[in-house]
């Protein structure tokens, strides 16, 4: 089925110039970007883009961490495009994610308070259409 995700470049990921090696392996692997911006999140959007890490004891330093630089927010189609990100992105723990996958190669996370993962990729259909509204309303 063909369906729509939403992509994010992590701040750690934008800061080590690693932007277009993101969007770079998207495309080979055969999807289309609809949407590509380089933006600057706020409290009042993470706050909903992340509402169900609420309370946790990672939420105020990962909100800390998604503001401490651009974003490049993208979205992507294509065939389980949900799924077939979040086999690109790997594993949520740098360190276990497997080589080949873009936290795999290129993530490196354990000296920092919150994980640096370099990317989020939404996680269902309704988590997609959720965060596509939010980062992208007009779309
Ligand atoms: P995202 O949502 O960013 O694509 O990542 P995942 O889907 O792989 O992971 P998640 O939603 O469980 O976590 C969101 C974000 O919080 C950071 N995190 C997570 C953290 O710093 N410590 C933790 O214990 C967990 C679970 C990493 C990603």
């Amino acid at each position: 089925m063909t369906e729509r995700t939403l992509i994010l470049v992590k701040p750690d990921g934008v800061r080590r110039g690693l932007s277009g090696e993101v969007l770079r392996r998207v495309e080979a692997k055969g999807y289309a970007l609809v949407a590509v911006e380089l933006r600057t999140a706020t409290p009042e959007l993470l706050a909903e883009h992340y509402a169900e890490h609420l309370g946790k004891p990672f939420y105020d330093p990962l909100v800390e961490f998604m503001l401490s630089g651009p974003v490049l927010a993208a979205v992507a189609e294509g065939e389980r495009v949900i799924e077939g990100f979040r086999s690109l992105s790997g594993a949520t723990d740098p360190t276990t994610a497997a080589p080949g996958t873009i936290r795999g190669d290129l993530a490196r996370a354990w000296d920092a308070p919150v994980i640096h993962n370099i990317v989020h990729g939404s996680d269902s259909v309704a988590s997609a259409e959720r965060e596509i509204g939010l980062w992208f309303p007009g779309l």
